[in-house]
């Protein structure tokens, strides 16, 4: 039998979903007096309702809600309720249990962004769509992500991203403690996995006493997990953990290969060296019970008689057998990128003109720049039509003119709509240098239907790159909504390259499709989607995930010298 709190709870999501709907408040109200009403009753309302008593001289319940009431105790259900669900989304009910999220400012999500989703206010807050809105700013916004961040996780894991700010100040602060020689990051941050699950230091020094004490008086630490003679654990204010762990000098190596792992490395590393007859463990590298390495990461592996190991690479995926046969890859470094094939401007959704980001990107010593703001398809910003996307181009051109050192090319990130088509005309996209193709509605059509419809659009001649190709954000448990291995094979039958998109939030291509994408031949364009100047740093972001998916400074295609590229963007009858 339900409560008089269930009951309630049903009125206050009518009220709230009322009050969204931008329902008279009149309504809105007697919603709401009626939760109170019975969330306040001495007696309980299912009772009343199960022996026929007269509900209606309850205070504020009329024979309408009295009925209401009867239908819940009988149903369990309202079909008012599953009206107004349907019509916006059940998941608007967690929306608004959101921190700093009420009615008001959840109608103005609906209202402005068509927002009743968490994956579409996700998706919004990433691409900086919320902070712009009335009664919202961005340390808002920030809450928001942070929050639906956290609640898509089981256990807390934090992004790269975020992890690195508070990593360098760590270090920063060990740094003045007298007696420490040594500093390392180990773990899956060296690794730069796209998220870590805490952060592993490494240190060595003369006095263990003074380097703990150290440690822990850090000041963003909030509680000391464990304090021991070599060993100590901390969480953060932010709830990130660190694993101190101070070692000896002529370990230093060993340690360090150790606790960057990863675990199967590890394993299959140890396997390795006891067919060799050596034994290799967190101290060093031992023949015969003698130490024969251990002072420097590298001895370790050339005691096994193989190459380096880039942290990336440690995942048990092949880069053992590899380094063996000296058939290791030589990933990608930041210095390999010429320039950004992905950024927008004040023109669409962006934030600076496009002086301001040619500026930015000179500083980059980069060669070129494409601007590819978005077009009028796109659900929530003002994307641009036909007529103003030939206006755009004619601006750039005029900007090119007076440039030099760099070149600005003209782009766009169209659109693929629902059909697969594309989100302007032929000959507006005639015009442009290349494209930049990206789903941004109906992000939850079926894997085959997505898929299909990527594909459609590649057949299109002008589509050049496919945009944040898989739609994962991270930290959200989204599954694989598109078979990436077809898409992939469909880029390489039509000359097409993949986005590797550099937002922390998004770093879409996984580490696994880069690789998939490098034994095909497709080229995948490293590219930030600033829509700041600042963005444009997420580069390097970008780049540490393609080391991990194996990428070579050759597999990239923003590697490549602008005439290079312009044979690359050159397909069937199109011209530059
Ligand atoms: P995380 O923190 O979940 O993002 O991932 P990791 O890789 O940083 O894992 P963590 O912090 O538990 O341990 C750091 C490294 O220490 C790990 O990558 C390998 C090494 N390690 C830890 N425990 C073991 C173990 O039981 N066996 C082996 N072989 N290695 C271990
Ligand atoms: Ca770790
Ligand atoms: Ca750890
Ligand atoms: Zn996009």
């Amino acid at each position: 039998m339900l409560t008089n709190s269930e009951i309630a709870i049903f009125f206050e999501k009518v009220a709230n979903l009322l009050e969204i709907d931008g329902a008279n408040p009149f309504r809105i109200r007697a919603y709401r007096l009626a939760a109170d009403t019975i969330k306040t009753l001495a007696h309980s309302a299912a009772d009343m309702v199960n022996d026929n008593e007269n509900i209606t001289r309850l205070p504020g319940i009329g024979k309408d809600l009295a009925g209401q009431i009867s239908e819940i105790v009988k149903t369990g259900a309202l079909s008012r309720l599953e009206t107004l669900e349907q019509k916006f989304s059940p998941e608007l009910h967690q929306i608004l249990k959101l921190p700093g999220l009420g009615p008001k400012k959840v109608r103005v999500l609906y209202e402005k962004l068509n927002i009743c989703t968490l994956g579409a206010l996700q998706e919004a807050a990433v691409q900086g769509k919320l902070q712009a809105l009335p009664g919202f700013g961005a340390k808002t916004e920030q809450h928001i992500l942070q929050e639906l961040t956290l609640r898509s996780q089981g256990k807390a894991r934090v992004s790269w991203a975020a992890a690195e700010p508070i990593v360098k100040s760590l270090i920063t602060y060990l740094e003045t403690e007298a007696s420490i020689t040594e500093i390392a990051v180990a773990g899956s941050f060296r690794r730069r996995k796209e998220t870590v699950g805490d952060i592993d230091v490494l240190v060595a020094g003369q006095n263990p006493t003074a380097v703990i004490a150290h440690f822990v008086a850090f000041s963003p630490v909030e509680r000391v997990l464990a304090r021991g003679q070599t060993k100590s654990s901390v969480v953060l204010q932010s709830g990130l953990q660190i694993d101190l762990r101070i070692v000896a000098r002529d370990s230093f190596g060993a340690a360090l290969h150790y606790f960057t792992g990863s675990q199967r490395h590890n394993i299959a590393i140890r396997k390795l060296a006891h067919k060799k007859g050596l034994r290799i463990n967190e101290y060093g590298a031992f023949k015969n019970g003698q130490p024969i390495a251990g002072r420097h990461e590298k001895d370790i592996y050339a005691a096994l008689d193989m190459a380096f190991i880039e942290p990336e690479l440690r995942e048990d995926r092949g880069e053992i057998k590899a380094a063996l046969a000296k058939r290791l890859p030589e990933l990608i470094n930041p210095q390999d990128i010429c320039g950004d094939l992905h950024c927008h401007t004040i023109d669409s959704d962006g934030f600076n003109t496009i002086e301001e980001m040619v500026r930015a990107a000179k500083k980059k010593k980069y060669q070129y720049l494409a601007v590819s703001n978005h077009t009028w398809g796109h659900p929530y910003v003002h994307g641009l039509d036909p007529e103003e996307t030939l206006t755009l181009i004619k601006k750039i051109d005029q900007i090119n003119q007076k440039l030099d050192g760099l070149t600005l090319l003209k782009s766009m990130e169209v659109d693929i709509l629902e059909d697969g088509s594309l989100d302007l005309p032929e000959q507006v996209l005639k015009a442009l240098d290349f494209t930049v193709c990206s789903i941004h509605a109906e992000l939850n059509l079926d894997r085959t239907k997505q898929t299909e419809r990527i594909i459609r659009a590649m057949d299109n001649p002008y589509f050049t790159i496919l945009g944040h190709p898989s739609g994962q954000l991270i930290n959200q448990k989204a599954g694989d909504k598109v078979d990436m291995p077809r898409i992939i094979e469909a880029a390489r039958q039509r000359g097409c390259f993949l986005e590797l998109n550099a937002n922390p939030d998004r770093l879409d291509l996984n580490d696994t499709y880069c690789r998939i994408a490098k034994e095909n031949k497709v080229l995948i364009a490293i590219s930030t989607d600033a829509h700041r100047i600042g963005q444009l740093d997420y580069m390097r972001l970008g780049v540490g995930q393609a080391r991990r998916g194996w990428l070579e400074a050759n597999d990239v295609l923003n590697t490549r010298s602008l005439e290079q590229l312009k044979r690359l963007f050159n397909r069937g009858s199109q011209q530059m």
